[in-house]
């Protein structure tokens, strides 16, 4: 029988990725989306557009039960995975209430849905380096203490506890992924890897003039967004459920980011780059690195795209989408 599995954040970088590779394991591929999506396919599902006539979207919102129980009662998935969230950290300092909010309430509303419709649905929880925070020890762990630096990173904390007392006190196979930076030419023009590499391009096209960033000594531990997806859905073919941290082990600079991606389109980094205050963020983790020890050993999974190519790759697609759409400055 078809194995069907459900996304929540199916029309962002990761969950078009999840539904790219779970179409291609076979399963009948379900997505939540928010009504408006639907009205405005060319903005909203850009990301999952050549694979739609394969898809089930669902109209729904995390933050109505009602909606979420309608969608899960309908589709009664073997696998959900909970990718929908804010996700941006800086703007999670600006709006507090809604990104707690929504990320808390829009896992538990999931969780307490599967318990009463599809108990024995396995899941998935996009847990983050950002629960880590002012990390106690690097790299960091599935042991690593807790301390959150952002409203985003304590809402993440709360669903992740959500997620294992759901585990131990109704047995649901519900699994933390807890990732690190993941990038691709899919990804958000708001995150600094985006911001970067399609300023980048438009310098390159005659199309902008600067390249205006906030902390770029700031560390992260960044790899390829299609590499973790994998992990997730490895995660939920385990015997038993558990949380693993999803990470390249590396760490580099905003800065080495900026270098390496002026340097991949012929710029001098030097001539564009201005560091604006206004984008610094009130209080951050200036280091992560992760520690995917546990996933290379029981999941088998590896990250193969490294640093540098992961920028070569993202700078290349953005003067390329530029270029066809016929911007460049002749
Ligand atoms: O790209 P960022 O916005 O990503 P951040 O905050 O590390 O979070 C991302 O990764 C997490 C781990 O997977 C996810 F949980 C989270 O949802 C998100 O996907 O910022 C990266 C670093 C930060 O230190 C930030 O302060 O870049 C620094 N930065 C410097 N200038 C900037 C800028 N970040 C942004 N977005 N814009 C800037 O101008």
């Amino acid at each position: 029988m078809t194995k069907r599995a459900l996304i929540t954040g199916i029309t962002g970088q990761d969950g078009s990725f999840l539904a790219e590779f779970l179409l291609k394991q076979g399963y009948e591929v379900h997505g939540i989306v928010r009504h408006v999506a639907l009205e405005d396919p060319v903005h909203r599902l850009w990301r999952i557009h050549h694979i739609l006539d394969q898809l089930h979207l669902h109209s729904a919102s995390l933050e109505s039960y009602p909606s979420l129980f309608r969608v899960v009662h309908q589709v009664e998935p073997v696998e959900c995975y909970h990718l929908a969230a804010q996700s941006y950290v800086g703007y999670s300092f600006e709006d507090e209430f809604s990104t707690v909010n929504t990320n808390l309430n829009g896992t538990h509303f999931i969780l307490s849905t599967l318990k009463e419709r599809s108990p024995q649905c396995r899941f998935y929880f996009a847990a983050t380096s950002e629960m880590f925070g002012l990390a106690q020890e690097s790299p960091q762990n599935e042991l690593t203490a807790f301390h959150p630096r952002s409203p985003y990173g304590v809402s993440k904390v709360a669903g992740y506890y959500l997620t294992q007392h759901y585990r131990d006190a109704y047995q649901i196979f519900a699994c933390c992924g807890i990732a690190y930076n993941h990038e691709s030419e899919r990804r958000g023009f708001e995150y600094v890897s985006r911001k970067i590499t399609s300023t980048v391009a438009r310098i390159k096209l005659g199309l902008a003039r600067e390249l205006r960033l906030g902390n770029t000594s700031a560390k992260r531990d960044w790899g390829y967004a299609p590499e973790y997806v994998r992990a997730m859905w490895m995660m939920l073919q385990q015997p038993q459920p558990d949380d693993f941290v999803i990470a390249s082990g590396e760490t580099h600079s905003v800065q080495e980011f900026v270098e390496l991606a002026f340097q991949t389109a012929g710029l001098d980094w030097r001539d564009w780059v201005v560091q604006d205050q206004r984008l610094f963020r009130p209080s951050e983790g200036l280091e992560l690195r992760g520690d995917a020890a546990k996933a290379h050993r029981i999941l088998g999974w590896h990250n193969e795209v490294p640093f540098e190519q992961l920028v070569k790759i993202m700078v290349e697609a953005d003067i390329r989408r530029l270029d066809d759409a016929g911007e460049f400055i002749h």
